[in-house]
């Protein structure tokens, strides 16, 4: 259990249930789950960024990289969860499909895979109750009836308490007008959106030398941007104000979101166009309100320095804490099983607001209890 009077919630925290995995493992582009006589585990192949170094061990390439990162049972085992759970005193996790979700499923499957998933999600919280909740979700290759009707079927889960979403939407972003009824519907279902990244920026941001620098930079800062563009982008088309009740919890702290605000507004403010267009009308809904009325931001940010930004830009009410597991295991295990990525995020938040403080019960969990009702079955 966590320390007195203080419960740990887990709000990001990722599983690919065995369905899914039986998917990745019959594709032959990514994403997909492969195995390499060099590597004892399977390897996860997910990203743009990864398909240069998945085409060069295929091609047996002198010098060929181990492609991808090692799939370990961390990231399909039940058990495992609550292990890993136990060992970091987290009371309660609010666990959720990873990338990159349905989005590279044909039309006519995702539908029929999309309630697999979000019904075996539901199975898996309903082996722990209490102790597990989960963001479904939403099938958005298909047509736009089955992803009402999955709307409807997560709506009806005990467990579950929003839908996880990616930046791509059905195709041409969260700006879309074409999605404005599915954000309409997820708002009326009572459903928080929990915006996560997948997709990055083109490889060619990264320059010839990408190579050698790992994952490091799609993933620390190819997902923060893409966030802040796709929320930016929902921003500037109004989709907060056409859809009063739509909440979204963003990933990584809103990725930059909290930090680039002030100059968002200030690009909006000096815009000719915007202006003579009549969008910038005094009294409009600014990106500093939309930040505190309609988004949550989880503490997934390793350090107080974002924190601290997060905790001014939407208020230390509206942050909850994560730990992004199973991603970012520690290269070399210690003897009680602790990953140095959850304290980090744990430490980032007692830097920020002080041990104990009711800010920090707030943050670990009781944010999430009051915003997610995990209270309640
Ligand atoms: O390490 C990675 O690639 C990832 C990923 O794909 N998704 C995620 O949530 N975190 C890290």
């Amino acid at each position: 259990p966590s320390p007195p009077n203080m419960t740990v919630v887990d709000i990001h925290t990722h599983m690919y249930p065995p369905s899914y995995i039986k998917i990745l493992e019959s594709r032959s582009s990514i994403p997909l789950v492969r195995s390499f006589p060099q590597s004892p585990d399977p390897r996860l192949i997910l990203l743009q960024a990864e398909v240069e170094s998945l085409d060069d061990a295929l091609a047996n390439k002198p010098g060929a990289k181990v492609p991808g990162r090692p799939l370990t049972s961390d990231y399909t085992s039940l058990d495992q969860k609550v292990r890993f759970m136990d060992a970091h005193r987290i009371d309660v996790s609010v666990i959720s499909l990873a990338n990159p979700w349905l989005d590279f499923l044909d039309a006519n499957i995702s539908g029929n895979v999309g309630a697999e998933v979000n019904q075996e999600f539901s199975d898996m919280c309903a082996r722990h109750p209490g102790r597990l909740f989960y963001f479904g979700t939403l099938p958005l290759t298909a047509p736009l009836d089955a992803i009402r009707a999955s709307i409807a079927q997560l709506k009806t889960l005990k467990y579950c308490r929003g839908v996880i979403l990616g930046t791509s939407g059905l195709g041409n972003g969260l700006d879309d007008p074409n999605l404005l009824p599915i954000f309409e519907a997820v708002a009326a279902a009572g459903l928080t959106v929990f915006l996560h990244p997948h997709y990055g920026l083109p490889n060619a941001v990264w320059g010839p030398r990408a190579a050698d620098y790992g994952h490091v930079l799609p993933l620390a800062l190819g997902f923060p941007m893409e966030t802040t563009i796709a929320v930016t982008r929902m921003y500037l088309a109004g989709v907060f104000d056409r859809v009063r009740d739509l909440r979204m919890l963003l990933a990584h702290s809103g990725g930059t979101l909290p930090f680039l605000a002030g100059r968002i507004e200030s690009c909006i403010l000096h815009d000719g166009q915007l202006v003579a267009e009549g969008k910038v009308q005094p009294g409009r809904r600014t990106v500093w309100d939309v930040l505190k009325e309609q988004v949550y931001l989880d503490a997934v940010i390793y350090s107080e320095v974002g924190l601290k930004a997060a905790i001014e830009a939407s208020g230390a009410d509206r942050l909850m804490f994560g730990t992004d597991h199973p991603f970012f295991p520690p290269l070399q295990a210690n003897e009680k099983g602790l990953w140095e990525s959850v304290s980090l995020n744990a430490e980032a938040v007692t830097k920020a607001v002080g041990e104990g403080s009711a800010e920090a019960k707030a943050i670990m969990g009781g944010n999430a209890v009051r915003i997610l009702r995990l209270h309640e079955e």
